[in-house]
């Protein structure tokens, strides 16, 4: 069975989605980033880099990088309404949008939630933000644009993984957890089909709900994001398990 380490707010919501929309059994171990269980030595012994997520296959392999866990999962699962086949003419236009998603809005979504890596100045942070969220908004409008002339979805009228990995990001917002939404209605409509499906809703709103109340239990300048790392050796990894699939 596949091993999941993420939960909470983080993008291990991809490539659990995929493993939903697949039926394929999983086990989900919540890592807590607030209480940086993700720099504990048993976590970085699976991801050195302290990243969430983590995958963990059948065979015992250990994989990295949200977006890749997605294709990995519907390529060896053969879930063919997720992932155009090799050979398919629309494989092209899903990599090209896939990697929209991970090299132009991740990163400035990123540099919005933790500005103060992009500087050794703690003075900066306030520009490196406002600037981080003026540049996610441009990326953004970009991808509405497409999605206005070729959707509803990121292939037409086909849905793919790439519309759940939309979903995700959009469903995180940046100042709001609806400011992305509501800002782009070709971007809005495909999330709204997407987070329609039954297996999707529950975890979106979940996602959303989330937010919502972490947006509600602090200030700005109070999340972690917005502060240096603080998180010592002395805190120690406690994954649980909270879920696993029933095939
Ligand atoms: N490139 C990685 C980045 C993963 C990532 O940044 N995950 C966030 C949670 S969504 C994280 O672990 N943040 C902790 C940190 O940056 O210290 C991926 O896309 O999987």
């Amino acid at each position: 069975m596949y091993i999941l380490y993420g939960g909470g707010v983080t993008r291990a919501l991809g490539p659990q989605l995929v493993l939903e929309e697949g039926s394929i059994p999983y086990e989900l171990r919540i890592v807590d980033e607030l209480k940086g269980e993700h720099r504990m030595p048993e976590y970085l012994a699976l991801n050195p880099a302290g990243y969430i997520p983590t995958l963990v296959t059948p065979e015992g392999e250990v994989l990295h990088e949200a977006a890749a866990m997605m294709v990995y999962l519907a390529e060896r699962h053969e879930l063919d309404a997720l992932i155009p086949r090799v050979g398919d003419p629309q494989r092209g236009i899903f990599f090209c949008k896939l990697f929209y998603h991970t090299n132009e809005i991740q990163p400035s979504t990123s540099r919005f939630y933790r500005p103060y890596r992009y500087s050794t100045d703690a003075s900066h942070t306030k520009a490196i933000r406002e600037k981080a969220r003026e540049d996610a908004f441009d990326r953004w409008a970009v991808l509405d644009q497409f999605l206005e002339a070729h959707g509803p979805y990121h292939l037409g009228r086909r849905f793919s993984l790439v519309d759940l990995h939309m979903a995700m990001w959009a469903a995180y917002g940046l100042e709001t957890t609806s400011d992305v939404i509501e800002r782009f209605s070709a971007v809005r409509r495909c999330f709204e089909l997407t987070a329609s499906r039954p297996k999707v809703h529950p975890l979106i709103e979940s996602l959303q709900s989330a937010m919502r109340r972490w947006r509600a239990a602090t200030k700005p300048e109070e999340r972690p994001g917005l502060k240096r790392d603080q998180h010592g050796s002395d805190c120690r990894c406690a994954t649980r398990t909270v879920a696993t699939s029933q095939e």
